[in-house]
């Protein structure tokens, strides 16, 4: 079996997979590091670095990491040469015995609604085990799940090396532009997202919002989650992206275990849930003005959620890596709450052409303390200062986690100063 890339992925495919005897190769496109043979060494894994060669396709099976691209000439070469290429989701899912798996994508708000499934299945004693893009690869649960519910976070990435992948309960959130890089197109990202229901069938439940309906045929029961009602005393006063998360999590958690709708627990036990580290989270606040990281915010709508959940003026963090996507949804947020934008990033000068045209004051930064003191030296009384990029990390960080703690660190140093 060939496996594609060593990140968190890799690293838990040769772990999962070393024990049964099976002969791994390891295919990396940079260098690995010291450390990294040393680890591939230890579990018996043969590799190559420094790029992908034909020596792929002498595998039965491959299996990329989530961020190799599908275009990659070696996958299509396997492809047309009709070598199994699976996800480690759909390699997950074939060796795992769970009591049911709930399933969950969408553009926006996947990990929330995932924590939160895991928070009212957990209230209700059924000793859930929740991973997959949520950063714990499946692959590394599949023992600890035997029996259990199995909450999966799936990305597109994910699902579009599927086959066989079948959740009893698949909840699509939402669909806008993002990806566009890795997919290729707006089509190509919306078919890998629709396999999460395409092997639904009778007995299974799909849990959608309307505008998807009028796109899909599901062959599961559909429950449109925006018209769920939730338990008294749930989610008052909360904003309204995280009111939908709520909803598509109760209605899916409902739907697999009925039993969890008779006796709803109480929301105290459920509301930490909501609040996901590096998702509008309060950092803390410098001369009075709040410094919010929601450096989970890849894409615009997201950084659109952002924004509507803050009263506003806001000192925008802006710019990444640019994945492709259009970023018009902003426009009408941006004119109407955001005082001053921070460009931070290798899309830098694209944000400044675009705001620009758009007559939205900006400047450009070198993140993160750089940033953290120019939106300080622009905001007023009652602003606050919001990191949101609206943009991938991967062009100064290794992650949106790494780049949310960065700008963390930053603020301590700021408001040590
Ligand atoms: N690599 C290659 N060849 C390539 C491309 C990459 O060898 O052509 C190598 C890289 O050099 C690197 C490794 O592959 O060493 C990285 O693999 P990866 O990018 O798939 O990252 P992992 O560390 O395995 O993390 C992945 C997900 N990453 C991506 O989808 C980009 C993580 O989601 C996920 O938490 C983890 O698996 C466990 O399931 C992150 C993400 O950004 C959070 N996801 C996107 C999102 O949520 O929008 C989809």
């Amino acid at each position: 079996m060939a496996i594609l890339g060593l990140g968190l992925t890799g690293r838990a495919l040769v772990r999962s997979l070393s024990p049964f005897g099976l002969s791994l190769f390891l295919s990396e496109d940079r260098r690995l590091s010291q450390e990294e043979r040393d680890f591939l060494c230890r579990y018996g894994v043969d590799w190559e670095d420094g790029g992908h060669s034909e020596r792929l396709l002498a595998a039965e099976l491959i299996v990329p990491s989530p961020g190799v691209p599908p275009r990659l000439p070696v996958l299509q070469e396997a492809r047309r040469r009709g070598i199994p290429i699976w996800s480690e989701i759909e390699l997950a899912f074939r060796l795992a015995r769970p009591s049911a798996i709930l399933a969950v994508t969408g553009t926006n708000g996947k990990s929330t609604t995932c924590e939160l499934i895991g928070a009212i299945l957990t209230a209700a004693g059924l000793f859930p085990v929740v991973a997959g893009n949520i950063g714990r690869p499946a692959i590394s649960s599949v023992e600890e799940v035997a029996g259990r519910p199995w909450v999966l976070e799936v990305s597109s990435y994910q699902l579009e090396w599927t086959e066989a992948f079948r959740p009893q309960v698949a909840v699509w959130l939402n669909f806008a532009p993002d990806h566009l890089d890795h997919h290729g197109s707006l089509a190509a990202y919306f078919a890998a997202k629709a396999k999460l229901i395409c092997n639904q069938g009778q007995g299974d439940v799909a849990v959608l919002p309307p505008e998807l309906l009028a796109t899909l045929s599901p062959r599961a029961r559909v429950v449109d989650y925006t018209r769920a009602p939730l338990p008294p005393g749930w989610g008052e006063g909360i904003p309204e992206h995280l009111e939908l998360d709520l909803k598509a999590a109760w209605a899916a958690s409902c739907a697999a275990f009925p039993e969890c709708g008779e006796c709803p627990p109480s929301f105290e036990l459920i509301a930490p849930a909501l609040w996901q580290p590096h998702r509008l989270e309060r950092v803390g606040e410098w001369r009075g003005i709040p410094f919010i990281d929601d450096s989970k915010a890849t894409n615009a709508h997201a950084t659109c959620a952002a924004l509507r959940a803050l009263p506003g003026p806001v000192i925008l963090i802006l710019g990444g890596q640019h994945k492709g996507a259009g970023y018009e949804v902003l426009r009408p947020l941006l004119a109407e709450k955001v005082r001053h934008c921070i460009l931070v990033g290798e899309s830098q000068g694209f944000f400044s052409r675009l705001l620009s045209r758009w007559g939205i004051p900006h400047e450009p930064a070198a993140a993160p303390l750089d940033a953290l003191r120019r939106a300080y030296a622009r905001a007023r009384p009652g602003d606050t200062v919001l990191l949101s990029p609206a943009c991938a990390s991967f062009d100064q960080f290794e992650n949106y986690a790494q780049r949310g703690e960065a700008y963390q660190r930053a603020f301590g140093q700021l408001s040590a100063s």
